[in-house]
């Protein structure tokens, strides 16, 4: 992989898993994305993959709830994980959302980064506080996309990003950055910067 200019050249969806014996049997490393629901998660993925439509599989009713895999460049999976924050949700299927995310995270030593979307104009809300905290728990680099960035003007942009970077400093993240999946802002450094998160030391 090389570091300096890592690009979606090739990105196809393998399939939807709940439990480890699930996952794609090869040895790829996995980037997880995860977020609140509506905070731009597929959009997110859409734009990195240079797709309208990529996470349409994510859209068919049942897979949002599911992991689903998708293999960028033969050398690494993209996971977009099932967004979180339903208020509503019953309790039976937010413990079945808690096993899941748990199994992923702590027997997962595939696991490079999280990409952990925020959106820019939200207060962090208890449940993006604990899957912050759950993360630093089980080690897992975290990179901070602030989604929609777009919706703050132009002159407030830097200043939230440092706002943002010092509320967000406890958790220690490799990285936080503005994203807009209308402008394609922080495309290149997001991809950048998970490039580093998963080959750290070489470059192939
Ligand atoms: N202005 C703006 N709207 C966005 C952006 N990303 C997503 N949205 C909108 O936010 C809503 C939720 O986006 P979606 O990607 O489906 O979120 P998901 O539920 O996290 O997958 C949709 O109406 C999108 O059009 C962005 O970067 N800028
Ligand atoms: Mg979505």
């Amino acid at each position: 992989m090389n570091k300096g200019n890592f690009e979606v050249r090739k990105i196809e969806f393998v399939k939807s898993a709940t439990k480890p014996e699930e996952y794609p049997s090869d040895d790829l490393p996995f980037v997880g994305f995860a977020g609140r629901s509506n905070v731009g998660k597929s959009s997110l993925l859409n734009t990195l993959a240079n797709r309208k439509k990529l996470a349409l599989v994510s859209q068919t009713p049942g897979r949002t709830r599911l992991l689903n895999f998708y293999r960028v460049n033969e050398a690494l999976y993209f996971v977009d994980l099932p967004g979180y924050g339903f208020a509503k949700a019953p309790k039976a299927q937010q413990a079945q959302w808690e096993r899941m995310m748990n199994r992923f995270v702590e027997a997962n030593a595939r696991l490079r980064v999280m990409v952990t979307l925020l959106d820019v104009r939200r207060e962090l809300e208890p449940d993006d506080r604990a899957l912050l905290d759950w993360l630093v728990y089980h080690g897992v680099p975290i990179i901070v996309a602030l989604t929609k960035a777009d919706k703050v003007g132009h002159g407030r942009r830097i200043e939230t990003l440092r706002a943002r970077q010092k509320e967000l400093a406890p958790w220690n993240p490799a990285e936080v950055l503005l994203f807009s999946s209308l402008t394609r802002l922080g495309r290149e450094d997001l991809l950048a910067a998970i490039a580093r998160l998963v080959a750290p030391s070489d470059a192939t």
